[in-house]
Parts: structure tokens; sequence; C-alpha cells
């Protein structure tokens, strides 16, 4: 079976569909929880999928330096080391390096670094991260790239944009022809239209089988990251799916969909629940806050998850004071489930040309502070 995508829905920008692979159908828009080290952490993989996540995505960077990806090849791959046996996309790890590892040189040919966690040496190059995706097992492949951090100049970005554009045809030659398996390229350019369209003519003369908006949610502001949507999406084949890179909050996810994103992912509701930030529909709840110590309502009453349904808010405010790890568990899936409901109601919204109502019933029931 091959890989492929199909538009169900479309209202105003928005898309609603379905990228079907080999190892199961993905909803979109889909949102992807983050399990950078073959874990989403505090979570069983039967529990993430209870949630409602189709795909999880895995870190090349941090899977290559522990366990390693040729121990996860002997292991039988990353699915069954994990125990996930539906979609995984791997990020390609020239992002992460740049986040994580101490003393970078970045070349024409890759990068060299040291790793975060026991300063050993090592390279990555778009031959050697194809190589440790497909060790991996990953279903959907991204190019290697380069992600520069905003502000910068344009000659910086442009340069930056040009050598991911060239990792890109590298990332598509060693990717070679994997039926089954899907390669992405991801476009670059910064805040700067002429570099966005460039980079995408670019990607497009090569031919993938999805599309990444890279580059983005690093430091220049809501309001320009969707400025940048406004247009970017719109560069891309129409019958491909489309992915935003490292997004984010819902109002972030939301607003990007409006756009005509069919795919995100983000640690905000896995490392949030893990710091007592939970997110309803009413907006931030802060359970560390004093004021929930004697409260005996749930997060949130109408949300079905176990923290909702079988604790009070006075129950999770003492677990997390305590440092006990059933808070993590909790808050972790309360908050995965919220992002998946999100998603959910957005792929309704749009099958039934309702995505505009949806979106201001949205932003009508949200407070700006803690709630
Ligand atoms: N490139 C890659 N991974 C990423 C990004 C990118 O630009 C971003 C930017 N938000 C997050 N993760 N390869
Ligand atoms: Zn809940």
């Amino acid at each position: 079976m091959r890989f492929g995508f199909e538009k169900l829905a479309q209202d105003g920008a928005a898309r609603a569909g379905v990228i079907r692979t080999p190892r199961g159908d993905i909803r979109t828009p889909a949102f992807m929880p983050v399990g950078t080290a073959a874990t989403v952490k505090a979570m069983m993989p039967e529990s993430v999928r209870a949630t409602g996540a189709d795909i999880l995505l895995g870190n090349t960077y941090h899977l290559m330096l522990r366990p390693g990806a040729e121990r996860i090849d002997r292991l039988g791959g990353l699915h069954r080391f994990m125990n996930w046996e539906r979609p995984i996309l791997t990020d390609s790890g020239g992002f992460q390096v740049m986040s994580l590892a101490g003393l970078r040189k970045l070349t024409e040919q890759g990068v060299t670094f040291k790793s975060h966690i026991d300063g050993s040496k090592h390279e990555l190059t778009p031959e050697r991260s194809m190589e440790i995706q497909r060790l991996l097992g990953s279903d959907i492949v991204m190019c290697f790239d380069e992600c520069p951090a905003l502000p910068a100049t344009d000659k910086a970005v442009a340069e930056s944009m040009r050598l991911s554009m060239r990792w890109a045809a590298r990332s598509k030659e060693a990717f070679g022809d994997r039926p089954g398996h899907a390669l992405f390229g991801i476009m670059q350019g910064g805040v700067t239209p002429e570099l966005r369209e460039e980079s995408a003519e670019a990607l497009k003369a090569i031919g993938f089988d999805g599309y990444a908006v890279g580059g983005l949610a690093v430091g220049e502001g809501q309001e320009a990251m969707f400025g940048v949507l406004d247009y970017a999406p719109g560069f891309l084949p129409e019958d491909r799916p489309r992915y935003l890179m490292g997004v984010g909050k819902p109002d972030d996810i939301v607003g990007a969909v409006k756009r005509g994103i069919d795919m995100m992912d983000c640690v905000l509701p896995s490392r949030s629940g893990r710091t007592g930030q939970v997110f309803t529909r009413h907006g931030v709840v802060n359970i560390k806050n004093a004021r929930h110590q004697d409260d005996p309502r749930p997060l949130d009453e109408a949300c079905i998850c176990p923290a909702c349904r079988n604790y009070s808010r006075a129950y999770l405010h003492h677990v997390f004071r305590s440092q006990e790890i059933i808070s993590s568990m909790l808050l972790t899936w309360h908050n995965l489930h919220y992002f998946q409901q999100i998603m959910s109601e957005m792929r309704a919204a749009i099958a039934d040309g309702q995505f505009e109502a949806w979106e201001a019933a949205f932003h009508a029931g949200r407070a700006e502070g803690d709630i």
C-alpha cells in the first residue's frame, strides 16, 4: 500500500481530510503528540491513543544519541520498541541540534556537534539523517534542514534557506523510493514572502509526498507567524498534506488550520502537563495556584478525560504540590485530550462548512489570564 492524502472537505482555506498509510489513517487536521525519547512522557501508548491521536512524532537527534538508531533497528524498529504500532513521523535532527547540542559546526556537508547528554561528538548530514529515520522505521520522514533563529537579516535567512533547499535535494536522493513511506520537504525563508516562494518552488521542483512550513514559532510572535501563514500555504500543492512544525498553543493551532495547515506537533500539552499548566475550553488553569486547594470541581466539567471525570481540582493541586507522579500523568492526559478535542471539533466544523462559527465560539469561550 502506498502513502496518500485525500482532501474530504474545504471551508475557506481550512481543509479536512485523511492521510492513508500502511500503519493506519491519519485524520486531518491532525495534532501529533511529541514522543521525543520513544515515549510521550508520563503516558502509556494506549492512553495516548485514547486521547484521539492517530500519529506521534519522534526525534532523530535524541534517538541517535540514546539508545542509538542501529540498536532500535536491531530491536525491530521504533514502533515495536515503544509499543506504538500506528504511524510515526520523525523530525530530521537539524532543528534539535541547533536548540540542544553544544559546540556546533555547520558546513555545506552537514553539522557536527557535541551531545547534550555526554559531550560525545557526532555528525548529521542529509544522508545520515535519512539513514537514521529509515533505521527507526519512520512512516513520515522529514528532510534535513536548517532553521535560523529570528530575527535574522534577510541575507542570513536567504543563505540558510538555500542551504536547506540543497539539503532537501540530497535528502530526496538519499531517501530513494520507499513505497508506504513518505518524505516531506520543509519550506524555510523566515517572514519574507519572496524567500518563502523561492523555497516552495525549489521543493516542488524536487517533489515530495508532503510539505512542511518550517522556520516559524522561533520568536517572531503570533501576528508575524499568521502573516506568513496568510500566503505561504498557497505556494504549496493543493493535493499534498501541509505540516506546520512545532506549533503551538490552542489559538495558534486554530489560526493555522484556518489558513490551510493540515498537521501540527508541539511539546506544549505534554510539557505543560508536567509543569502544572492546564489548557481548557475556558482558558489556562495553573493548578499550583493556592485557590484550587479547596475546590471540589473538576478542571473542566465538560471534559470526559480521566483527570476531569474522576478527580477534583483540589486533588490535582495536592498531587502537583506533592510532586507525585500521578500529577504528570493526569495533567498530560487532560492536555492531550483537550488538544485532540479541538482537532476533532475543527474536522467536524470544516466538514459541515461551519468553521467560522466554530472559531468564533472557540474564542468567545476563552479568558485571557488564568481561570
Ligand atoms: N525544521 C525542523 N524541525 C522543526 C522546525 C524546523 O524549522 C521547527 C520550527 N518551528 C520546529 N521543528 N526540521
Ligand atoms: Zn479533562
